[in-house]
């Protein structure tokens, strides 16, 4: 007790304005760096319990704030499984950070101990990673510190993706067993996409350049090192890495990434994009994905994470028919209320997949993906990755091929289940299983947005006194407070073709956001602003 005293002692917790707390959300505790020393060091002794708690199994800790400004940076923890962390525990880590004094803290810590049956003396293993904001090398210092102080082992994997620590989580956890993840280094990733990739593509061609944005952020450095781990003399994948200075920590997600081409639905500015190229930007730590071209004839053209979900879903759909394992293959794909209402249209009536929707969060969506024997999820923003089960890997595996081509699907379905990264969402894997599919389908980005064609929509932000006072049901669809709210909504809703609008109040913001669709942009835009008026 003594030891993790004063250590609490050398990271001062910040009081916040008397009322607030710090909070653990959809991304873990994430703020002002300046905020975040303290809170850190908290998160290193819950992340101590845990491990004990789960057996000794190693737990993760992120430092990032992903597609946040430079001066942000967050914390975040990863289970044994590389899965994010269980819910109920999101409570306990936002009561521990929340301990008013250092002694407040060190009573909470055994209190947890106590009641939750964790035994102390027992080993406890922690490993950890940040993204490039300079501020994280400071947050790591305080998370060793709690680490020492509790006496668990620990690993610092200095800079890596979100995804990558990911990996290295689940790695650890199955190293030397049946189910081994890949071998327990940040070579070891490198290694197990660049494998994947060369099997899924089997001499297949890749088309032109690629340009990745890596909105300045960790992607660049870690794109460029995966690259040369594929064979030239195995496939032709010419990549064009930008936006990859990581040396300017202030340059970091500006104007740049895909949360910027998503929000502002246009291309970074700078490297100026040529009509034709195929492009996509990775956020600042590798987690989204967006995919986009200027056509010659018509402009600007985006595929978001809407796009990636059924195109990975149609091919596997297809696949998994070659394959003749159709009606032994459960394939569900997992969206938010946010999905454009035409993709889950496609989805559905034109792939006749079955589509879920839930809560906005990754952490609902890979839930809900879990519950099928292929599961696809990814949030509009470019979030997500597509999940097989243990019964989808086995059958990949031991199904005897009839003919050539049903051994190329079975061939193709293994491959892919190496290269999509199981635990998270990741830009680059994703990226990876994106060009693998275009290949296999020779088509162009202009191929693959002719799929269907998006519904006018828009997203507004609305300043609210108090946003708590914002209940939601039937998956963030429909308000159940205030009352007399959503009956207000439906007035406005019902006066337009084809339209669709909700509210709900932001995880991640103080505010709240709102959604519609509607035939036509003008519609769209204007149902926003009604109902924005309703909310306000
Ligand atoms: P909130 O702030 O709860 O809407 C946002 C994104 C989510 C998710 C989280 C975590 C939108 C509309 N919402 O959540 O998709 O990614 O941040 O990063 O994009
Ligand atoms: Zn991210």
């Amino acid at each position: 007790d003594e030891k993790i005293l004063a250590a609490s002692k050398r990271h001062p917790i910040v009081p916040l304005e008397k009322g607030q707390l710090y909070t653990y959300g959809t991304a873990g505790f994430r703020m002002r760096a300046d905020l975040l020393e303290g809170v850190t060091f908290r998160v290193g002794l819950l992340s101590a319990l845990r491990s004990r708690k789960q057996n000794s199994q190693a737990i993760g800790v992120m430092i990032t704030a992903s597609h946040n400004p430079a001066a942000d940076n967050g914390v975040k923890i990863v289970d044994p499984m590389g899965e994010m962390l269980e819910q109920d525990w999101e409570r306990l880590a936002t009561a521990l950070v929340n301990s008013p004094t250092d002694e407040d803290l060190v009573k909470l810590y055994n209190r947890l101990a106590t009641d939750l049956k964790i035994d102390l003396g027992s080993p406890a293993k922690v490993i950890y990673g940040r993204d490039t904001r300079p501020s994280g090398y400071r947050l790591v210092t305080a998370l060793a510190d709690a680490l020492e102080a509790t006496e668990s082992e620990y690993v610092d994997y200095k800079l890596l993706t979100t995804p990558q620590l990911h990996y290295l989580v689940r790695a650890t956890n199955t190293e030397g067993n049946p189910l081994s993840y890949g071998e327990v280094s940040e070579a070891g990733y490198y290694k197990k996409l660049a494998s994947a990739f060369v099997r899924a593509m089997k001499s297949r061609k890749i088309d032109g350049t690629l340009t990745v944005d890596c909105a300045n952020g960790i992607g660049g450095p870690k794109l460029s090192e995966f690259l040369k781990y594929i064979p030239k003399d195995k496939v032709n994948f010419d990549v064009r890495v930008v936006n990859d200075d990581i040396l300017r920590p202030e340059i970091l997600n500006l104007n740049c990434g895909a949360d910027y081409v998503k929000t502002k639905q246009r291309p970074p500015p700078i490297p100026k994009l040529q009509p034709g190229v195929r492009t996509c930007s990775f956020d600042g730590d590798a987690d989204r994905l967006m995919y986009y071209w200027i056509d010659p004839q018509t402009g600007f053209f985006m595929l978001d994470g809407d796009r990636i979900s059924s195109l990975a879903a149609s091919f596997i759909g297809e696949l998994i028919e070659s394959a003749g394992l159709k009606d032994e293959m459960r394939i569900g794909v997992v969206q938010t209320a946010y999905a454009n209402g035409a993709s889950t249209t496609y989805i559905t009536q034109h792939l006749k997949l079955e589509v879920i929707c839930t809560p906005t969060g990754v952490k609902h969506l890979h839930h809900v993906a879990q519950g099928f024997d292929i599961g696809v999820y990814f949030e509009a923003n470019g979030h997500g990755t597509v999940l097989f089960s243990p019964d989808a890997l086995l059958a990949f595996e031991e199904k005897e091929p009839q003919s050539p081509a049903q051994k190329d699907a079975l061939d193709t379905l293994a491959a892919l289940a190496d290269l999509i990264n199981q635990t998270v969402g990741d830009a680059l894997s994703d990226m990876l299983m994106v060009e693998v599919i275009l290949a296999h389908k020779r088509w162009t980005l202009r191929d693959w947005a002719m799929t269907y064609a998006d519904l006018p929509n828009r997203l507004v932000r609305v300043e609210v006194g108090n946003k708590d006072l914002f209940w939601t049901t039937d998956a963030e669809r429909r308000l159940s407070h205030p009352e007399g709210a959503q009956e207000e909504i439906d007035g406005e809703v019902k006066k337009y073709k084809d339209a669709r609008s909700f509210a709900r109040a932001s995880g991640t913001e103080n505010a709240c956001r709102v959604y519609s669709e509607a035939a036509t942009r003008y519609e769209a835009h204007e149902l926003a602003e009604r109902v924005a008026n309703i909310i306000e």
